[in-house]
């Protein structure tokens, strides 16, 4: 008979090896591109860092099924727009329903509105003015894998984020045509996805009325050109140019405008940071406490796409660093790129702008003199002075990772 110990050792390799790895996925998607999926992740994560395509989209990296987060392997970043089908996936709660476009109606309601108002996708599509912005969708929890310690929650590696162009209308329009009362606060937005479990709190954020009638914020029904894929949020989803993705709500069903602070789960405990941690503008004053504040700005950031750790060039070889770099719209001013660890820093060429809150194309080209191991490092700043750390600012729920990447290559 076998030990209990022996029993407990036997079934982790079968679920490592037969249950939780399906190996027939496995050999239909490209390895390589787990190549540049995070190492340094906490022990047990790395085995079930598997690639799995949800239907209508890539391979991506799975990190739980129900409810579905799937990150966007780094690849896809040489790109300035990430491919529908590769954006990565995050949800809160498991039950998600395929939403008709036909009979979807957006309700826009709550104490500080004077005419209530139901608009459908037709209505979005042809009675306001309609508005594009190419701009960043980060989860907040982006890289909260690399958190030293390690905090609980999805541990994202790099690729919690994605570029698109965001197509709809602005919220501003909707709430003008609805009238906002002179005592209008936040304003409070919910999804069509609902929680499994009875007492699992509903997903709804609010955003202050000031960022509501920001002139980015928009109600999007396309992304690059196509309708929202169902993953990220058809038929429309609250796009927030310049704040982290935790209020970007998908498959929206309703707007309020309320009076007073909204006071539901993930506004009054979850996505909260430390006060005075983060250097950040643009604050939720109506949310804040003595002690945290609710995640607004994406701190400046940036990441190197093209190379693998490890990777191995030839001496002689002229080697070309590539990446990008973006942060809550200040506009990027500036990448360094260092070969030498940190010690000596040199600027890299900017690519396109596609306006300061889409993400921003980077490329450094270097000839090493003798053969080694350099240490590749970026480092983006913007136009009001704000650039990345190298000790990372840990804070308890994982946010705004934004230590300086660093890569190390060969030269042989
Ligand atoms: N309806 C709904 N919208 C949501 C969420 C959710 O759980 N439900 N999660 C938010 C969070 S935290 C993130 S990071 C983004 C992710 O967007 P994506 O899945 O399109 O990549 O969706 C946001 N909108
Ligand atoms: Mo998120």
């Amino acid at each position: 008979m076998l030990s209990r110990r022996e029993l407990l050792k036997s079934s982790f390799m079968l679920s490592t090896a037969g249950l939780l790895v399906p190996k027939a996925l496995l050999a239909k998607v490209d390895p390589a591109l787990l190549g540049t999926a995070v190492k340094e992740l906490p022990e047990g994560t790395l085995e079930e860092q598997i690639l799995e395509a949800l239907p209508g989209k890539k391979p991506l990296i799975k990190k739980t099924f129900r409810p579905p987060n799937y990150e966007t392997p780094v690849e896809y970043f040489n790109e300035v727009f990430t491919p529908n089908n590769a954006f990565f996936v995050r949800y809160h709660l498991s039950n998600i329903p395929e939403v008709d476009a036909r009979t979807w109606k957006l309700t826009i309601s709550g104490d500080a509105v004077e005419k209530p108002m139901e608009l459908t996708l037709e209505d979005l599509k042809t009675k306001f003015e309609q508005v594009e912005v190419a701009a960043v969708c980060l989860c907040s929890g982006n890289r909260r894998g690399l958190m030293k310690p390690h905090v609980p929650g999805i541990q994202w590696g790099y690729g919690a984020m994605g570029n698109a162009r965001w197509k709809g209308v602005r919220l501003k329009d909707l709430l003008n045509r609805a009238g906002l009362k002179a005592n209008a606060l936040e304003v409070v937005v919910d999804g069509a996805d609902t929680g499994v479990a009875a007492g699992t709190p509903d997903f709804i954020k609010s955003i202050p009325v000031w960022k509501a009638l920001d002139e980015n914020t928009i109600i999007a029904y396309e992304m690059n050109g196509e309708p929202l894929p169902h993953w990220n949020g058809f038929p429309a989803r609250l796009v927030v140019p310049g704040w982290t993705a935790t209020y970007w709500i998908k498959h929206i069903t309703s707007i309020q405008v309320v009076s007073k602070p909204y006071d539901g789960f993930w506004m009054k405990t979850a996505y909260r940071i430390p006060l005075n941690k983060f250097p950040v503008v643009q604050r939720f004053l109506s949310q804040e406490t003595a002690v945290n504040t609710p995640i607004t700005e994406i701190m400046v950031n940036s990441l190197i796409t093209n190379l693998k750790d490890g990777q191995t060039f030839r001496l002689g070889q002229l080697i070309e660093v590539k990446g990008i770099a973006w942060d809550g719209g200040y506009i990027i001013k500036k990448v360094e790129v260092s070969t030498d660890g940190g010690k000596t820093w040199q600027e890299a060429e900017l690519g396109k702008d596609y306006g300061r809150y889409s993400w921003r194309q980077w490329f450094y080209r270097f000839k090493p003199a003798k053969k080694g191991t350099y240490t590749i490092m970026a480092k983006a700043t913007n136009s009001i002075g704000q650039t990345q750390t190298f000790e990372l600012i840990w804070n308890p729920a994982g946010y705004h990772h934004n230590v300086v990447h660093t890569i190390n290559i060969k030269v042989v």
